[in-house]
Order: C-alpha cells, then structure tokens, then sequence
C-alpha cells in the first residue's frame, strides 16, 4: 500500500494511505543506508513497516520536509528583519525552492505596507492573513491550492493558528505568548495535514533556522529583480558594487529597493 508519511515521533512514522492512518517503523535496510525518511515522503507501507521511500521531488534541511511546493516563510510584527527575510530568499532561489511570505494577526497589526511593497514589486507573493477576522484567508487558500505548502517563521507568528483556521478543526495546540510577545515552541512535531484536493500543509516548530543546504554561488543571480539589467554592466563580472556603468547600480531605488541591494552587498562582503 502507498502513502505519505505526515508524522515521525522517536522513530515511528504516521503514514496516511487510502485505508486510513497506519504507524509503521522503516525497513532496517534504510539506516544501513543512511535514508532518514522526511515528513511528505512518499512511501510504500506493509502492514507495520515502510518498505520503500520513492524518490524525492526536493527535500529541505531544516525543517526536514520533503516534496513541497513553497515554503511559507511566516512573519509578524512591525519590526521585520529585512536581512534576514532576504537571506532566507537568496537560501530558497538556491535551492531552487519557491518561498512566499505570509505576514500574519492583521486583526492587531494592520501596517505591513513597506514589506509588501518590497517584495511584491520584486515579484513573491505576499499574503496578508488574520487567524482572528479571517482576513486573507481565501487568498491564501486558493494560493495554496494544489501545492504541499510549509509554514516556517518564529514561534508565536501564528503559524499553527491559521492551519487550524485552514483545516476547520483544532487539530494543532497553539500556544500563549510569554510576556515579551515571543512564543513558547509549542509545536514540537513537524505535522502534514491534508486539505484534500492534493493540498497539503505543513506546520512545524517555530524556527531558529531555515537551512536548504544548496550552495550558494553567483549572489547577483539569486536577486530575481536584478536579472533585467545584469546585461547592461560594462564589466561581464561585475559585482554590482563599486563598478563603474553598473547596469544594478542605476535601478537601485527604483525596480531595486534600496533594502534589497543593501543586503545583496552585505551578503556579497560576508562572502
Ligand atoms: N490577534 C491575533 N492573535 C493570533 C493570531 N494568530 C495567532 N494568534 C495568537 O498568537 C499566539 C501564537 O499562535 P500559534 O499559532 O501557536 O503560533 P505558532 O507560530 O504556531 O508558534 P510555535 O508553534 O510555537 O512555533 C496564540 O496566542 C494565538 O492565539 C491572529 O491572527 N491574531
Ligand atoms: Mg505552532
Ligand atoms: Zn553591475
């Protein structure tokens, strides 16, 4: 029987199959071999043991997840770190992994417009949901459809808020928030659950990192808005920083934001 692993605690997999949800432990072969099965493996199951991982679309590091579609990179507050936003950008445009960004509790935070405008205009999407009014809900839902999405971001963005508000159940504990307004890791588990209609999401604990383990190489690449005038530098390596005729240089401010090509120059120097 097939299925796709949904849950892995200590070593024993939930595995959802067309008879329901069976718990099954891999073959031993598989450690001999070094597989570590992912939550969002396909997998052959039977009876009591997963017998085959079939081959992955893609996988992620951290968290480790694998056949998705685009990660969710979840955020709130009025102070978001554009930095690291765009590190974890660059990260996915590596790995070849498409990443939007859900900006979440619009019912207590109404002004994300910098941020949307930033990354709109260079071309993610930006989602803009409540968990509370239900704001934003449907766009992220027929955004979502069809894809195996992973919510990521800090514990207490409200990640396991709107998968309830997606799912129609209290199916994920959320958590309170400690008086510094940071979460308290109340998702322990990577979960998937499935929306029916081939949608599936992901929610996972609040994170400390993101890692795709792609190499990064060739930064100015990995700026999507940069490629429309990477043809217009005097200098076939150009770095885009202190070249003169620097095709970037001129369109910062305007199709560049200002805040995009700041980090591409940190990140280019941080080498
Ligand atoms: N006002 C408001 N509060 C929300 C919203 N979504 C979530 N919260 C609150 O934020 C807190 C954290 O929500 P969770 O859904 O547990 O956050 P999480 O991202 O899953 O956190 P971890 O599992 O720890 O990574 C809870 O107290 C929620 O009630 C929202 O849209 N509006
Ligand atoms: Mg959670
Ligand atoms: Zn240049």
């Amino acid at each position: 029987m097939n299925g796709r692993i949904v849950k892995g605690i200590g070593g024993l997999y939930t595995v959802r199959t067309l008879d329901g949800y069976v718990l099954a432990k891999p073959k031993g072969i598989f450690r001999k071999r070094g597989i570590k099965p992912l939550i969002g493996d396909f997998c052959a199951v039977d009876g009591e043991t997963i017998t085959e991982i079939f081959p992955r679309k893609n996988e992620i590091l951290r968290p480790a997840v694998a056949n998705i579609d685009v990660v969710l990179l979840t955020l709130f507050g009025d102070n978001i770190d554009l930095e690291l936003v765009d590190k974890y950008i660059i990260l996915s445009e590596a790995a070849g992994v498409s990443l939007a960004l859900c900006l979440t509790k619009t019912d207590i935070m109404e002004d994300y417009d910098k941020i949307y405008d930033i990354y709109t205009k260079v071309g993610y999407k930006v989602l803009r949901v409540s968990a509370v009014s239900g704001s934003g809900t449907e766009e992220l839902r027929e955004f979502i459809r069809g894809k195996s999405a992973v919510f990521t971001g800090n514990s207490g963005v409200g990640k396991s808020s709107i998968i309830n508000l997606l799912t129609n159940s209290l199916s994920m504990e959320t958590g309170e928030l400690g008086r510094t307004g940071r979460g308290r890791h109340t998702t322990r588990h990577t979960e998937l659950l499935d929306l029916g209609n081939d949608t599936f999401i992901f929610d996972t604990p609040g994170f400390s990192s993101l890692e795709f383990g792609a190499e990064i190489r060739d930064m100015d690449r990995l700026f999507i808005e940069f490629a429309a005038f990477l043809g217009d530098c005097q200098f076939r390596d150009c770095l885009h920083i202190n070249e003169t005729n620097c095709g970037v240089k001129n369109h910062v401010g305007y199709e560049i934001p200002q805040s995009r090509y700041k980090n591409y120059v940190k990140f280019v120097l941080k080498g």
